[in-house]
């Protein structure tokens, strides 16, 4: 379902789904979003998203400035992890991505939470790498990005919330193998499944094949490893290439 990307001025005056993505490099929020959608056989147009950038357009369009960003026809645009799944879930409840079970809807959602809220692994990993890209001048507008996403907490403590969620992920994938399910949630592809294999490739990056991001994301990844102080979990990563496999459209493209 590979296709070029279109500006927000060329996307405004459009139906259908199209979702502001940030060009050029594998943004976790925003391939989890793309994934859910091809996985349901849900078409999209990419629009432009510019990391670190001011993206104006974006902003007046869809009242903030970050990717991703689904605006399907007229209604409002949805930038919350939460409110992209539960889009490509109205749009098209087959495959499930989340759960019917009560239980596991808790659970699925904890892990989302975990992963993509606020002082989670996502946001943890993003912090580290900004305090690496500081250090190493990677001209990435810093001030702009910390105001979008620092919660004012010093370093070691996204260090350790990023450990202590990667710990978190390691014993329940374990526990689900003990009895049966390749799957971290129940016995089925989750969202939850997708968002681990999207935000792995901030820690340990993908292989060049699977995912053609530029070296320096690789590099960003690796740094981060160290700050966080503990290597990431092999069985993390064996399920990530599980995931990547069977449900991913492969190559990743951004
Ligand atoms: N709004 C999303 C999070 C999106 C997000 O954090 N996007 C980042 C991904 S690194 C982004 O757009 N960064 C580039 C930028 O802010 O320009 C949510 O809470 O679900």
């Amino acid at each position: 379902m590979r296709r070029d990307y279109i500006t927000v001025e060329q996307a405004v005056p459009m139906a259908g789904l199209r979702i502001a993505l940030t060009q050029g490099v594998p943004g976790p929020w925003g391939e989890a979003a793309k994934a859910f959608f091809n996985i349901k056989g849900i078409d999209f147009q990419p629009v432009i998203q510019n990391g670190g950038q001011p993206n104006a357009e974006l902003q007046a369009w869809t009242g903030q400035n970050s990717a991703p960003c689904a605006v399907l026809d007229d209604e409002r645009p949805r930038s919350h992890w939460s409110e992209i799944l539960m889009l490509a879930e109205r749009m098209q409840p087959e495959p499930r991505l989340v759960p019917l079970d009560e239980e596991e809807r808790v659970a699925m959602f904890g892990i989302a939470h975990e992963l993509c809220g606020e002082d989670g692994f996502g946001w943890s990993a993003r912090l580290l790498m900004l305090h690496i890209m500081e250090q190493t001048n990677a001209g990435v507008p810093i001030e702009h990005m910390r105001r979008k996403f620092s919660s004012g907490a010093p370093l070691d403590h996204a260090a350790s919330r990023a450990g202590q969620i990667l710990d978190m992920l390691a014993r329940r994938a374990e526990k689900q193998q003990a009895r049966g399910s390749d799957y971290l949630v129940g016995d089925a592809l989750s969202a939850a499944d997708i968002y681990w294999t999207c935000f792995s490739n901030l820690v340990v990056a993908m292989d060049e094949a699977d995912c053609p991001m530029p070296q320096y994301y690789r590099d960003w990844g690796a740094g981060c490893v160290q700050l966080i102080g503990q290597p990431v979990p092999d069985v993390l990563i064996a399920h990530r290439e599980r995931i990547l496999r069977r449900h991913f459209s492969l190559p990743m493209w951004f």
